[in-house]
C-alpha cells in the first residue's frame, strides 16, 4: 500500500502541470490601415504570456462578409500554444482588440479595426454566454479555412471534420495572399 503522504505529493504534481494547447486565432481588419493592424496584432501576440510556439499564416485580402459597402478586409491566423484557460485568453484577445484602438459598434459584421476570435483550442467544445469554440462561422468562411490549410493542412476539427474537407464546399470567393 503507498503511504498517503506520497498519494498527497503526487496529486499535486498532476495539479501543478499545466498542458499547452494547440489554438487558432483569426484575425480580422478593415479600418485605419489594416495591414499595420494585424501586425501589431500578432507582435501582442507573440508577447503574451502563457503562450508560445507562434506561426502566422499569411496576410490575405477578403471580400467583406456581413454589409458590403465597407472595404476589403485582410485576414490572417495564428496558431499559437497556450497554457492560459480559454476564457483568460480571450480577456487577453479582447484587452489586445481595446489596445489597438478598437472601438465596438452596433451595426453587426460592420467595419473594425481589429477582430481576434479564437477559432480552435485544442480539442475543446466550449459554448457559454462569452465564448463558442470551434468559432460558430470557421466552416462557412474563406478567410478563416484557406488560411488554417496554409498553417495546418492536416488539422481536423474536434468532430474529426478536417479543414480540407470543409474547403471543398467553401470558394476562395477572390481571397488572395497579399503578404
Ligand atoms: N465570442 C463567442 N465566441 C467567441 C470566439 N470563439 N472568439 C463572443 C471570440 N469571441 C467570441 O464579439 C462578440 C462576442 O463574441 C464577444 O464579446 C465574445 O464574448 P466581438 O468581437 O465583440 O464582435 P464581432 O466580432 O463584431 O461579432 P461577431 O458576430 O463575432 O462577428 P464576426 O463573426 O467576428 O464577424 N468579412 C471578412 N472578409 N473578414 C472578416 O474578418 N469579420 C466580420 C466579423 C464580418 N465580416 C468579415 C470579417
Ligand atoms: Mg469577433
Amino acid at each position: 500500500m503507498v503511504a498517503p503522504n506520497v498519494v498527497a505529493a503526487t496529486k499535486q504534481r498532476t495539479n501543478n502541470t499545466v498542458a499547452f494547447e494547440k489554438v487558432y486565432l483569426g484575425l480580422g481588419a478593415n479600418l485605419n490601415d489594416p495591414i499595420s493592424q494585424l501586425k501589431q496584432a500578432i507582435t501582442a501576440l507573440e508577447q503574451l504570456g502563457g503562450t508560445r510556439a507562434h506561426r502566422c499564416s499569411a496576410l490575405y485580402a477578403s471580400k467583406p462578409m456581413g454589409p458590403q459597402d465597407q472595404p476589403d478586409y485582410v485576414n490572417a491566423v495564428m496558431e499559437l500554444e497556450c497554457e492560459l484557460p480559454p476564457h483568460a485568453l480571450l480577456d487577453a484577445t479582447q484587452a489586445i482588440e481595446l489596445k489597438l484602438g478598437r472601438v465596438r459598434k452596433e451595426e453587426r459584421w460592420g467595419p473594425r479595426t481589429l477582430d481576434i476570435d479564437i477559432i480552435l483550442f485544442g480539442d475543446k467544445q466550449l459554448d457559454d454566454e462569452r465564448l463558442t469554440v470551434p468559432h460558430y462561422g470557421m466552416k462557412e468562411r474563406e478567410f478563416v479555412l484557406y488560411p488554417l490549410l496554409e498553417l495546418a493542412p492536416e488539422l481536423a476539427l474536434p468532430d474529426g471534420t478536417s479543414v480540407s474537407s470543409l474547403t471543398t464546399n467553401v470558394p476562395r470567393n477572390g481571397l488572395e495572399q497579399i503578404q
